[in-house]
């Protein structure tokens, strides 16, 4: 599963003002990660893409329009995760028979899904394709925790490749990485990234990536290298650039970071509200200091 190391941006997708999907827009955003972040793959489907918010067929309109626009240049991984389970199943089915290199899905949530009630979501839905699955667990947004132990259960079952790690408990990631050392480990939060790439990930997944790909790379190969004061200062300035995307509103700066680059990264969609002028204007700023 080597093929599958390195960075991945979890691709933001363009939606109109009514909400429907820019499709344009989409395919200017997977070439901008491509041509100018120079990403290895893109995490489709995910929290950033506005996932949980979407129909099952607009869902498939976006694996369809990524796969389409990325030519085959890079690895695509589908997020398939939803806590419909047959709705899992029919995104897996359908993102394999595109060619998507892995899946991915995250924990199930809302309710308290026991562990084997866990265990069998994900053999579920593996088990229905001849393809990879990647775990995705972020338990601020889920609630739901997992143990080294637990992990190794759900790699028995020998498709389960990996895990995209949105957390910020580096001795979880440690002792997962010593326990599994040939699973992919990704990092999930950006702003982590040099101590996740000291503890030995395979790579990183994160939203920043799709205006701040370049100096991802710089961290995660220097960190590689041992070159750890020359990263870290390359994550001082990322983390300038994350702090204020976060105060600005996550996604929606992103997508005002991507217009000022000539992508059309349109709004985000309801319940998300649209961007406010301060808003705007604050990522003008951003962009300046930060992007351009
Ligand atoms: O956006 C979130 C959740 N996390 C992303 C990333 O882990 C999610 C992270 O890049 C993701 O990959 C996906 O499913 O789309 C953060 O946005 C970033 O580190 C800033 O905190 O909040």
């Amino acid at each position: 599963n080597a093929d599958m190391r390195g960075i991945f941006s979890a691709l933001l997708v363009s939606y109109n003002e009514d909400g429907s999907i820019n499709e344009k827009g989409v395919r200017e955003i997977v070439r901008h990660n491509i041509d100018n972040m120079k990403v290895d793959g893109l995490y489709v489907g995910g929290s950033t893409g506005e996932n949980f918010m979407l129909s099952t067929e607009e869902k498939k309109r976006i694996f369809e329009i990524a796969k389409d626009a990325a030519k085959n240049e890079i690895k695509l991984i589908a997020q398939v995760g939803s806590i419909n389970v047959y709705e899992s199943v029919e995104l897996a089915k359908f993102a394999t028979e595109l060619g998507y290199d892995a899946i991915s899905a995250v924990t199930p949530f809302y309710y308290k899904f026991s562990f084997n009630e866990i265990k069998d979501y994900y053999n579920t839905i593996i088990d229905s394709v001849d393809n990879r699955l990647i775990i995705y667990s972020i338990p601020f947004l889920t609630g739901v925790d997992m143990s080294v132990e637990q992990f190794g259960e759900l790699f028995e079952n020998e498709k389960i490749i990996g895990v995209k790690f949105t957390a910020a408990d580096f001795y979880l990631l440690e002792r997962l990485r010593k326990a599994y050392p040939n699973h992919l480990i990704y990092a999930g939060f950006d702003e982590m990234m040099l101590p996740a790439t000291v503890l030995g990930v395979d790579g990183a997944i994160g939203s920043t990536f799709n205006v701040n790909g370049i100096r991802a790379r710089q961290i995660f190969d220097l960190a590689k290298e041992g070159k750890i004061e020359e990263a870290r200062e390359i994550q001082h300035i990322t983390n300038d650039l994350i702090s204020a995307i976060l105060s600005n509103g996550l996604y929606a700066t992103l997508k005002e970071l991507l217009k000022l680059s000539g992508v059309d990264a349109g709004y985000c969609r309801k319940p998300m509200a649209l961007t406010t002028d301060a808003q705007v204007e604050e990522a003008k700023n951003i962009f300046d200091k930060y992007v351009k």
